[in-house]
């Protein structure tokens, strides 16, 4: 390996002065669960086998429609992208794979780019297409859509991108494809609603013939953006149906900021586990749209339902359930590597909360229709604050006690500051 990017020598001296304080919360937290018969370090364990993805592109400071205002500092390639990545990884330890997007990350030797993440700590997980912008050069415009755009010859550039996508994933050791596709229309009448979707099942089975025997396609729904009138999938249904036809390697992908405000997303889960089709996630946080805001900022309630959701999933098992879990969000404001501390800190947290649920406690209650006890039984696990066991977990895997504490003390963006080229200005991805 490589030597990591932040020293760990100052990891360790800020652990040792940590150190007491959280023995002292860990114990007191471990003596507070076992008086409803919860083994701390078993849940401890749990959070210790937990991860979540991180989005190469998260890693650069995002933008809206309107601006895109950089710091000193952001990565500009992919090679920058991943030693950013790596330090959030190695603070936290619950991030070691990275979700990449291509053509963004596109580089000519993909064996060692694998090595290169290797030697960070790093592998590799859903590859993801992007046939929402044009690139320089490309023969056929996306102007009017992708898969589903009406011109024959459009439809194949897709399709041939999607399968160079899967083939640069087989040489980074990824198994899942992930498409969202920003077809739609703007207008009433701009397209046929029904002959749009023919042209889009059309079009995504013959990625779906291209994947190999142990790779999943991950259908990502969206209701708007950049499309205000209609998407093609549009929504979960959509989503589900387009996976059932195209056969069981399809499986849907719930980004949690493509939804109308208010819906009740953990139900949603809840459905797509129920029919098989449940493939993973896009963790953010959304107060309007697709706001792509830090994961939990605004409604972390609604994660913990989630995680609850899936808790009772993994009991209730259907088939092949092992659900991808990948961060996606845009650092308009903030530093994308403190974004992404603190969002791999709060999903833990979701994870860790729902593992406390008394399931028996809970079921009892359901059976005898006492709504009250069965709240209860969610409203107490979300109320532990379960901080000590993250942190333990974390000391105990080398990571950071307080991963911000630590990132800020490595004075690293500073110091890529010196070393990395200015990002010039422009609007950035929403
Ligand atoms: C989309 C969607 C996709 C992401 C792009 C950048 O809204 O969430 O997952 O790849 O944004
Ligand atoms: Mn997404
Ligand atoms: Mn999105």
């Amino acid at each position: 390996m490589t030597e990591l990017p932040i020293s760990a020598d100052l990891i360790a001296e800020r652990n040792a002065l940590h150190a007491e304080a959280l023995e002292e919360d860990y114990a007191a937290l471990g003596r507070k669960l076992s008086r409803t018969g919860i083994d701390i370090d078993a849940i401890k364990d749990r959070v210790a086998g937990f991860s979540v993805a991180v989005p190469s592109w998260g890693a650069g400071r995002g933008g809206t429609r309107f601006a895109k205002f950089p710091i000193t500092g952001e990565p500009t390639n992919i090679h920058e992208k991943l030693e950013d990545c790596a330090v959030i990884q190695q603070l936290s330890r619950v991030t070691p794979r990275v979700s990449p997007h291509f053509p963004w990350d596109k580089v000519s030797d993909y064996k060692a780019l694998r090595e290169e993440a290797a030697a960070l700590g790093l592998g590799w997980d859903a590859v993801n297409s992007n046939t929402f912008q044009d690139q320089v050069g490309q023969a056929h415009t996306y102007a009017n859509g992708s898969l589903a755009a009406q011109d024959a010859a459009t439809r194949q550039q897709a399709v041939d991108h999607n399968i160079e996508c899967i083939e640069i994933g087989q040489q980074l050791g990824s198994t899942d494809l992930t498409v969202w596709v920003g077809d739609g229309t703007n207008f009433p009448g701009q397209q046929d609603l029904g002959r749009s979707l023919d042209r889009y099942l059309e079009a995504a089975s013959k990625i779906y013939a291209a994947l190999p025997d142990d790779w999943r396609m991950l259908l990502e729904h969206k209701m708007f953006e950049p499309a205000f009138y209609s998407t093609v999938i549009s929504d979960w249904g959509s989503s589900i149906l387009a996976a059932q036809e195209l056969g069981p390697k399809a499986k849907c992908l719930v980004d949690l900021g493509h939804h109308a405000p208010n819906v009740n997303i953990e139900q949603i889960v809840a459905r797509l586990h129920r029919f098989g089709k449940l493939g993973g996630f896009h963790f953010n946080d959304s107060k309007y749209g697709d706001d792509d805001l830090d994961s939990g900022s605004i409604n972390p309630h609604q994660l913990f339902l989630v995680f609850n959701e899936l808790v009772e999933a993994e009991l209730n098992p259907r088939d092949g359930f092992n659900p991808s879990y990948m961060i996606d969000q845009s650092h308009n404001v903030t530093d994308p590597i403190e974004s992404m501390l603190s969002s791999a800190e709060t999903i833990t947290q979701c994870f860790a909360k729902a593992q406390l649920v008394d399931r028996e406690a809970l079921h009892a209650a359901q059976a005898a229709n006492d709504t009250m006890m069965a709240f209860q039984a969610l409203r107490r696990a979300y109320n532990v604050d379960v901080a000590p066991i993250l942190a333990k977990a974390r000391l105990e895997a080398g990571g950071a006690v307080d991963v911000l504490e630590a990132y800020r003390l490595s004075q690293y963006r500073r110091r890529k500051a010196q070393e990395r080229k200015a990002v010039g200005l422009g609007a950035g991805i929403v």
